[in-house]
């Protein structure tokens, strides 16, 4: 059964709007995501996240953001809409994450990195990097309660699928953690994120991470298609993509593709 979809943009790259991938939201907006997310004929909502001070530091915006999602994400359940969430980082879980009720919902992951690092492992100290550590409890929860996400997601409700770089240090508290490549069991409903680099960059060069190994697209919309049908979609986040290293628009439409799985 299809269902009808809340479409939020969030245009950000660490708080700069519209710049690299903060690109990415509307320019799938402009590539139809609204009329491929819809139903009965109609377009999805679309709702759009402003940054309410520019001269903010970082940090402060990806909460302001943040709160800014979550809020959207309660008002679309509220409604029994799908939330989407269409964001330049990977940040934007934690605030998705805080609109739904973590207790029983669990997370599929697929991204290129499992952004577990934590400020001890990481050498760049990108917050992106920290994306599931943060969702899980392991760093930032100064940041994770600002923007309103309470308690952590259980480690052994994650599903982490499609990795392919992953760093020094996150290997190993990866391997220490419980969370695996199998469904996440004993959960009512799931939260899906979909970092785009998952793709390989045959098929989706507009992406920062182009290495080699990625999943095809076919592999993308099959896992997605066979997720939303086991478990209820608590709602998505679509990261990372980059319309300036796609000038043939071969992510964008990848991207429409795999989005038009959640309402098939
Ligand atoms: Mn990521």
């Amino acid at each position: 059964m299809s269902r009808s979809v809340a479409l939020i943009i969030a245009p950000f790259h660490m708080g700069l709007e519209g710049s690299a991938v903060g690109a990415g939201p509307n320019a799938l907006l402009d590539a139809g995501a609204d009329r491929v997310l819809g139903s009965r004929g109609r377009p999805a909502q679309v709702e759009h996240m402003r940054l309410r001070d520019a001269e903010c530091s970082d940090i402060d915006a990806v909460v302001d953001i943040g709160r800014q999602i979550r809020q959207a994400v309660q008002q679309a359940r509220n409604k029994d809409l799908l939330p989407v969430v269409l964001a330049g980082n990977c940040n934007s879980a934690i605030a998705t994450l805080a609109g739904l009720e973590p207790d029983d919902t669990g997370i599929v992951w697929l991204d290129a990195h499992p952004d577990f690092h934590v400020p001890s492992t990481s050498r760049s100290g990108f917050l992106d990097g920290m994306s599931l550590a943060i969702a899980v409890g392991h760093c930032h929860e100064d940041l994770r309660g600002r923007i309103g996400f309470g308690r952590p997601v259980a480690e052994k409700k994650v599903c982490l699928l499609g990795c392919r770089d992953i760093e020094d240090g996150e290997r190993e508290r990866l391997a220490a953690s419980a969370i695996s490549d199998q469904p996440p069991a004993g959960v009512e409903a799931v939260y899906l994120h979909i970092d785009i680099d998952v793709l390989d960059p045959t098929e989706s060069p507009g992406v920062n991470f182009r290495g080699p190994g990625g999943w095809s697209l076919e592999r993308v919309c099959a896992t997605v298609k066979s997720v939303a049908a086991e478990l209820p979609l608590a709602a998505v986040n679509l990261t990372n993509y980059r319309p300036d290293f796609d000038p043939e628009g071969k992510t964008a439409a990848a991207a429409l593709r795999i989005l038009a799985q959640l309402v098939e």
